[in-house]
């Protein structure tokens, strides 16, 4: 016969010799330790802007390749467009491009048709974050990309502050992240080029010198040019995922998600290029 589950006890002595107790030595904990994370990416050598899963990839290869990663979205859970995979029917499609990035992140797939996979996108979506911040990747959720550090005619930073203080239209001033590369990975409303280009008056690396703005539905096109559509658009400034086809004028692509994986994968080397070519 098995033996009774013992009760668990919760130690309630670990808080001797706090004044305030427990409540005090948990607060402490949490304060400190957000503390000392806040201060190690506050010169980075890759900050990312927006935790879809262009972003996510790029802070995986980045921070697995010894770079000093902050990725930031505004949302309480980063992930961007992955978790709901298609009018909330939670699954996506994967290309066999991408399978290489699956098996590199770990995540479980099944073989569909045409060379084409399926994953259950609250599983992918929970797998690319594990391993992102497995690897060293900080993520700061809650924080909106207001601006960016703009200096000698270079994108060497961003601006950020409290997603609530943004949404309430509070007028309080923001805080800065230093890094030596910056990705716009904001999805279809690029928002870091239109700001970048808009405040600056400068020209982007696009057919118009301004964000074209996304085009209609064509997965197949879409996927294609995401890639190829992957740059620095400006000296510091670098656009994966959606937001590289809104600022060139692609397609959208809807539920299939390779090409944002393979965008991810390659903007973090254009980074990784970029940040050992300006050390
Ligand atoms: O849109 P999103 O998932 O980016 P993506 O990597 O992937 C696109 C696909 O999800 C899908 C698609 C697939 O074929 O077309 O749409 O290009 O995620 C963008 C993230 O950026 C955050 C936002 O909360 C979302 O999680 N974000 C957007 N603007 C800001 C931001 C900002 N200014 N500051 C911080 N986070």
């Amino acid at each position: 016969m098995r033996d009774a589950p013992r009760p668990v006890k919760l130690d309630m002595h670990a808080a001797k010799g706090y004044h305030g107790g427990m409540e005090t030595l948990i607060t402490r904990g949490i304060v400190h330790s957000y503390f000392e994370k806040i201060n190690r990416s506050l010169q980075l050598d890759a900050a990312i802007v927006g935790g879809g899963p262009s972003g996510i990839v790029a802070a995986y290869y980045l921070a697995k390749a010894g770079h000093k990663v902050a990725l930031l979205d505004r949302k309480l859970a980063p992930g961007g467009g992955m978790w709901g995979g298609a009018m909330m029917f939670n699954e996506i499609v994967v290309q066999e491009e991408a399978l290489p990035i699956l098996e590199d992140l770990r995540l479980r797939y099944r073989k569909y048709e045409q060379g084409t996979y399926l994953l259950d996108s609250v599983h992918a979506t929970a797998g690319l974050l594990y391993r992102a911040t497995e690897v060293g990747a900080l993520i700061f959720n809650c924080y909106s990309v207001e601006d960016v550090v703009y200096k000698q005619g270079r994108v060497g930073g961003v601006v950020v502050n409290w997603t609530p203080v943004l949404l309430q239209k509070m007028h309080v001033d923001p805080l800065t992240f230093a890094a030596k590369v910056v990705l716009d990975a904001t999805g279809h409303d690029c928002e870091i080029a239109r700001t970048v280009a808009r405040k600056n008056g400068v020209a982007l690396n696009t057919e118009t010198g301004g964000v074209i703005g996304e085009m209609s539905m064509d997965a197949a096109e879409g996927e294609r040019t995401t890639i190829e559509n992957t740059k620095e658009i400006y000296p510091g400034l670098f656009v994966s995922g959606m937001a590289a086809n809104g600022v060139s004028g692609s397609f959208r692509m809807g539920p299939i998600f390779g090409g944002m994986l393979l965008s991810g994968k390659k903007v973090a080397e254009l980074m990784e290029a970029s940040i050992l070519s300006n050390s």
